[in-house]
């Protein structure tokens, strides 16, 4: 199955299926391949477009598995929902487990470090010729969020990404399959985010086609709680998410990344609605 990565109105909705005992979203409910299966499944069914696999959680601190278990997490899942005839994005930073993923069906690989952690990615996602998600990152989560330090943060994250770009294009991986992601949470403090999003056009301008994952992340989880207040707890943060989805749709973003599918189809239902009307 192949993606088109062309201009849309509306954006395409990724639903992500985290195969992670430690998901700082969803707690791990999804770890055994049984339940994010199913779990991918219901995505479908509520109007999902792409599913995207993970095995490694990123939330700031999280220790790495190793290859041997992201894949043990990863392949049957991505085997049996691209079986089914899902569009299927692996989430990795790990060569290998692209490679392999794309060999179970995958038709996308979604790298959070887009193609740094890992020397080899960019030649298999150059050979695999599928769209290469490339994240704005500037570390592992260990210790990302000391890295979170810019005088002017759209203006840092494009330049960076416009680099990154040359330097995936150099080594092999056509621009046609190139699809960039500001990178909301990683290396970046509340401030941070809200400011991307704000000047998310500057990202869309670079001319590439754009994906937002704000779903679920801290800064939404702050929103009315007082300061030093605990954030709400992840599940509290969908109809934030939903908010948020709407402004990366008036930016004129490709695709946004999604725990919860139904709130954010229908902010992208209003989105299109005031779009249209005359
Ligand atoms: N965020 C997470 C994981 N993968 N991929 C892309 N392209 N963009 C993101 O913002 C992103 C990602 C972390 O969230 P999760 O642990 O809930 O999946």
């Amino acid at each position: 199955m192949t993606l088109s990565l062309a201009p849309r109105s509306s954006p395409l909705v990724m639903g992500v299926v985290n195969v992670t005992p430690d998901s700082f979203s969803d707690g791990g409910q999804w770890f055994e391949p049984e339940a994010a299966i199913a779990h991918g499944r219901e995505l479908l069914e509520q109007g999902a477009d792409i599913l995207d696999v993970g095995g490694e959680s990123t939330r700031p601190g999280a220790e790495r598995p190793s290859v041997e278990e992201e894949l043990r997490r990863v392949l049957p899942v991505v085997r049996e929902l691209a079986g089914l005839g899902a569009m299927v994005s692996v989430d990795t930073m790990r060569s290998e487990v692209a490679a392999r993923a794309v060999e179970a069906g995958a038709a996308v690989i979604n790298d959070v470090s887009g193609g740094l952690a890992d020397p080899e990615m960019a030649a298999v996602a150059a050979s695999a010729g599928v769209p290469f998600i490339a994240m704005h990152w500037r570390g592992h989560s260990r210790d990302m969020q000391d890295k979170a330090v810019y005088a002017d943060v759209a203006a840092e994250v494009c330049a960076e990404l416009t680099v990154r770009v040359e330097q995936l294009q150099a080594q092999g991986i056509a621009r046609e399959n190139l699809v960039l992601d500001p990178g909301f949470g990683f290396s970046k403090l509340a401030a941070h985010n809200w400011s991307l999003l704000r000047h998310l056009g500057q990202v869309v301008g670079l001319g590439l086609p754009v994906l937002v994952g704000t779903s679920r992340k801290t800064f939404l989880g702050r929103l009315g709680v007082p300061e030093g207040g605990q954030p709400r707890p992840p599940l509290e943060r969908d109809t934030a998410t939903a908010a948020t989805s709407l402004y990366a749709a008036q930016a004129g973003v490709w695709c946004v990344r999604v725990h919860d599918v139904p709130s954010t189809l229908d902010a992208l239902r209003v989105a299109a609605a005031v779009s249209e009307a005359p």
